[in-house]
């Protein structure tokens, strides 16, 4: 189901650039969405519980991103109060049996490949405890901006369980297993900088930069040829799995669909005519 989220008087709370959404995304409970033109901004809003994942939240993430706004090309995701996000809500864990354990693990599964496979780039501002589940969300997103009070860790060894929101497939593609292995046996909690260094985040900002960093990244990457970002999400870790050969004839399909849309040729010819910027360290 596609919902049309159009734009609505602006609440006090909102910054001067972001307005409410109506429609379905303006009921979720747990979220709280605002737009910046191409924007989707998604707030985690939980911060009594400090924004930890229910299976009510997984649900309303999961909504969104099968709901994405008519003319959405970006999103970014930021946690309110003092964290980004505890992780697994562990008071729904107890006295689960293995069924629904496993179809609790498969529902995070789908809401977090809705993210990482969904329509358009995620960029996650992180900022406090990333933790657990928390960490699993951001690393379904494409870009992580990191405040410098951001810390990362996955207590789960702690909690005598495992990582079930995928954790195990994408973190160490951005970590590596060794650090992962050392995060979960040693409950090692690492902070911005050794986060930026391991690969888990892109950006470091300081304290109170996060969304303003955030919301540029979003915005510029809203400007790309939206088969170039499809194309960068879907493609580039999908080849990055196969085999080189595979991967090789995965690249030249991509990029012949990707160079053959109107935007690219638009975009093409506006360099070659001097219409268009060229590529120069900001
Ligand atoms: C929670 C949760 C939660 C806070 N589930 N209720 N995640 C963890 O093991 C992390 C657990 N949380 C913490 O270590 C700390 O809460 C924080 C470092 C994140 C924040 O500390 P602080 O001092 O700011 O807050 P707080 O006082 O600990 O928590 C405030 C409230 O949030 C409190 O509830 P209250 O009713 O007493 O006010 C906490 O109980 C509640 N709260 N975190 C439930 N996680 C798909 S598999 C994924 C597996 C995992 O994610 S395992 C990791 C779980």
């Amino acid at each position: 189901m596609t919902t049309s989220a159009s734009i609505t008087k602006e609440p006090a709370s909102a910054p001067a650039d972001e307005q409410p959404v109506q429609g379905l995304l303006a009921t979720l409970d747990l979220l709280r969405v605002t737009r910046n033109g191409p924007v989707l901004h998604l707030r985690l809003n939980r911060p009594a519980k400090r924004n930890a994942l229910s299976d009510p939240f997984i649900q309303q993430l999961h909504t969104v991103f099968v709901n994405m706004p008519e003319g959405i090309r970006a999103v970014m995701i930021s946690g309110e109060g003092q964290h980004f996000c505890a992780g697994l809500d562990l008071s729904e864990v107890v006295a689960r049996d293995i069924d629904s354990a496993v179809q609790h693990s498969r529902m995070w599964h789908a809401a977090f490949d809705a993210i990482q496979f969904g329509p358009v780039p995620v960029v996650a501002v992180l900022h406090g405890a990333v933790v657990g589940g928390g960490l699993e969300l951001a690393s379904a997103c494409h870009i992580r901006v990191a405040e410098d009070s951001a810390y990362f860790g996955l207590p789960e060894g702690q909690r005598g369980i495992f990582v079930g929101g995928g954790g195990s497939a994408r973190i160490p593609r951005l970590m590596g297993v060794a650090r992962m292995t050392d995060l979960m046996l040693t409950g090692r909690v690492y902070d911005a900088q050794e986060g930026l260094h391991a690969g888990l985040v892109q950006y470091v900002v300081p304290a109170g930069n996060g969304l303003e960093k955030g919301m540029a990244l979003a915005q510029r990457i809203a400007t790309n040829a939206q088969m170039s970002n499809y194309a960068v999400m879907h493609a580039l870790p999908r080849i990055a799995d196969q085999s080189q050969g595979l991967g090789l004839f995965t690249e030249s399909l991509m990029a012949a669909i990707a160079e053959s849309t109107p935007q690219a040729q638009e975009r093409l010819k506006a360099f070659l005519e001097g219409r268009a910027g060229k590529v120069v360290k900001s």
